[in-house]
């Protein structure tokens, strides 16, 4: 951590509801009330996003629509309108430029400022934060919650924490204070699999987890390890990507143990396959092509792609794909690392439902289970959760 680059002011912004933000703005019938975007309450579909009225009844992301009409069904249901979020996200980018070029945008709605070199011509750092939001205000007619922080990983922490409309500066020496008390659960790499396996350890805050020393993180998680002891501590020297339009969208896992098993290996792309789609819809991208790694015991690596004649951002055309690249591989090899990614991207134009809710998908998700099971025991219902619980992951991508 020589090179970790000292005193940079970063700035994260993310708009609050945003869809629903952008139809409560545009329909001011609509404002003050529970609005469900994402299509009509009784079809297949999924909640892209609702407003922070329709938030009090449980309705959130991902969630079936079915659902979100069980618990609120005099919400407002309305078709996710892309083109016109993707206008606005081109306004709040616009903005975003006349304070510095060093921009990295993760979705539509949301982005990294590198403002470090901005200082002298706007002053404190703090104040190109307020001109923003403020800006984002007049502009737009939109509510931003920005965080300002010395790196990526506070910046993201601090957006979050006051939403709606929140405004957290974190400074260098604020940093322990603020982040001792958060849940484990908050650090970037800590999904449902990892926080259980702290909490088995006691590890439930970031206070408890600095009291694990760095060469037990390490044998515990791996390389993930690394990255929990120097996260905890507030260290993240990540650099703000520009030009990062993004060129594929993709995530790999390593494994503790190599595996040799198909059906495992499967459920492993499941998950995976539910992160790259759930990535592309947020990002509102639609992929065609589709390409399975896979690093052998002997640390030979493959890789093997598809390209589709159609493009696709959903979670089971993905993991469809990637299963049968591996099933064409043949594999007789232990595998120690697994990944899919998703290249060739377009925008997308119309939300499609996520894997969970398509008819039979929760079957093929019981079997592959069913499977792990019977093989591994109850134990392994570890890797189950992180399959169903996967809406809750942590938002750091
Ligand atoms: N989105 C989606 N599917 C998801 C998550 C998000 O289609 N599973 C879309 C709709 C959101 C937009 O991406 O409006 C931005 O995502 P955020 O996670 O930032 O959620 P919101 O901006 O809607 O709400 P918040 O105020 O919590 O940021
Ligand atoms: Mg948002």
């Amino acid at each position: 951590m020589e090179n970790t680059p000292k005193n940079r002011q970063i700035i994260h912004v993310d708009m609050d509801a945003f869809y629903a933000s952008v139809e409560q703005r545009d329909n001011p019938e609509l404002r003050g009330k529970p609005v469900v975007v994402g299509g009509k309450p009784k079809s297949r579909g999924v909640v892209a996003t609702c407003s922070y009225e329709a938030r009090k009844y449980g309705i959130r992301s991902a969630m079936p629509l079915s659902e979100a009409y069980r618990r609120c069904p005099h919400a407002v249901f309305l078709p996710v309108d892309f083109a016109k979020y993707r206008r606005v996200s081109q306004q709040l980018h616009k903005i975003f430029q006349d304070y510095t070029p060093l921009v990295e945008p993760l979705s539509l709605d949301e982005a990294f400022l590198d403002v470090t070199a901005s200082l002298r011509l706007f002053g404190s750092t703090e104040n190109i934060a307020r001109e923003l939001k403020k800006r984002i205000k007049d502009e737009l007619n939109l509510t931003a919650s920005i965080g300002l922080a010395p790196n990526k990983f506070l910046a993201k922490i601090a957006s979050d924490i006051q939403k709606p409309d929140g405004f957290v500066v974190i400074d260098e020496d604020q940093i322990e204070a603020f982040l001792d008390p958060l849940p484990v659960e908050r650090i970037w790499g800590v999904g449902p699999k990892t926080a259980e396996q702290l909490h088995e350890l006691n590890v439930r805050t970031v206070r408890d987890l600095k009291k694990i020393d760095k060469p037990t993180l390490n044998r515990l998680f791996g390389q993930l390890g690394n990255q929990l002891y120097y996260l905890a501590r507030g260290i993240d020297d990540r650099p703000v990507e520009p030009e990062r339009e993004a060129k594929s969208i993709g995530r790999e896992i390593t494994f503790q143990q190599d595996l040799t098993d198909p059906e495992v290996l499967k459920t492993y792309l499941l998950d995976l396959s539910l992160d790259v789609g759930r990535r592309l819809r947020k990002a509102g991208l639609k992929a065609r092509t589709v390409t399975l790694k896979v690093r052998l015991a002997d640390f030979k690596t493959l890789s093997r792609s598809r390209t589709l004649n159609y493009s696709t951002d959903l979670d089971k055309e993905i993991y469809k794909e990637a299963c049968q690249l591996l099933d064409e591989l043949h594999l007789k090899t232990p595998v120690r690392l697994i990944g899919v990614t998703a290249h060739n991207l377009t925008c997308g134009e119309i939300q499609q439902s996520l894997f969970a809710t398509e008819p039979g998908a929760e079957e093929k998700i019981t079997k592959a289970l069913d499977k792990v099971k019977e093989r591994f025991g109850e134990d392994s219902i570890t890797l189950a959760r992180l399959l169903i619980q996967k809406n809750d992951e942590n938002k750091l991508d």
